[in-house]
């Protein structure tokens, strides 16, 4: 019987570069941790209150008002980080400003966090997979001050630290310190994440392509010529590719990475940045894929080179096996 490595002994056993931040990292991953386990619990819940318990007026067994779970994902990640009191700023896709000492984080702290607390999570009523996105940086700006714009403007390729949640069949934690890619398993009986796979590595290349196809008319006409080559068997397999898109960035991603494949939110005519967010979706989810072997860019440049000019901006995205993204370069560059 093998033995289980939970979150906590792994991470100590596996500092990567970050031997002297250990014990801030480890209550960093308590934090996320501690977070995705309540989560998890209202995730798996809310499918039951929105088919049965949702119609008795939008309030809960308990009578509580029913909050939108992304605010409440919010909320729990947010308070997890401040009790551990390691972290001095956090930026979240559901606060329109970064938020510092004024909502309970610790100025004398040496990290900053970037994140989305519930990605897809209008898909939570139909009982499809979504996730949490987390990327984790050291602050630039003077310890023992409020944090400033700066440490939320970091490049990707500065990431410490960087993972999502997948709240699926099963929750999963992937995360990189950037000495690898390891993903944990959450196991209800014993209320612990358990390591699943360390080092994973992504397939060079894949069948599997993720794309909105709805946007197509939108698309540039290099795009298009690449989606059409997709159906066909010009393109790397050599034969059609395989169409996989559940709207959930997170599941979405977490396919292509096992399974080989690439997912794309392009640049479109009515949105030339297209729609995802530069600091808490593509560049953490970048991290992870280099760490696999594999490559993200906005079409142009790698998407952690980015300098970032605000906090909420977007980017367009290519994420995923290697040889899949450098297909797609053949057609746009
Ligand atoms: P569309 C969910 O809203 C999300 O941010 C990602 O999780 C997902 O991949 C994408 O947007 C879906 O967007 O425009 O295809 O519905």
């Amino acid at each position: 019987m093998a033995k289980l490595s939970t979150l906590d002994t792994f991470l100590s056993a596996n500092p990567g570069k970050h031997q002297e931040d250990l014990n801030d990292i480890i209550k960093l991953f308590r934090a996320i941790e501690n977070a995705s386990k309540v989560v998890h619990r209202e995730v798996n819940r809310a499918g039951l209150a929105a088919h049965i318990l949702g119609a008795a007026g939008n309030t809960n067994v308990q009578g509580e008002e029913q909050q939108k779970l992304d605010v409440y994902a919010d909320e729990q990640f947010i308070a997890a980080f401040a009790d551990q009191g390691v972290v001095c700023g956090i930026g979240s896709e559901e606060n329109d400003h970064y938020l510092g000492a004024d909502a309970g984080l610790n100025k004398d702290a040496s990290f900053i966090v970037m994140m989305d607390p519930l990605d897809g999570s209008s898909n939570i009523d139909v009982n499809v997979s979504i996730g949490t996105i987390f990327s984790i940086y050291k602050r630039v700006s003077t310890k023992g001050q409020d944090v400033n714009e700066a440490d939320f403007l970091q490049k990707g390729r500065e990431q410490v630290a960087a993972g999502y949640v997948l709240y699926g069949s099963s929750t999963m934690l992937v995360y990189t310190l950037g000495d690898g890619t390891h993903s944990f398993t959450y196991e209800n009986s014993l209320g612990l994440f358990c390591l699943g796979m360390s080092h994973v590595k992504a397939p060079k290349g894949g069948k599997i392509y993720s794309i909105n196809e709805g946007n197509y008319s939108l698309c540039e006409p290099s795009l298009q010529k690449y989606l059409d080559a997709t159906k066909g068997n010009n393109n790397l397999s050599g034969k059609p590719m395989t169409a996989r898109y559940i709207g959930s960035l997170v599941a979405d991603f977490h396919r292509n990475l096992l399974k080989g494949g690439v997912y794309l939110y392009p640049g479109t005519s009515s949105a030339p940045k297209g729609k995802l967010r530069l600091q808490y979706e593509a560049n953490p989810l970048a991290f992870i894929i280099e760490q696999c072997g594999g490559k993200a860019s906005d079409g142009v440049i790698d998407i952690m080179d980015i300098q970032p000019k605000e906090l909420h901006q977007r980017t367009p995205l290519f994420i995923g096996s290697t040889d899949l993204v450098d297909e797609i370069h053949s057609y746009i560059k």
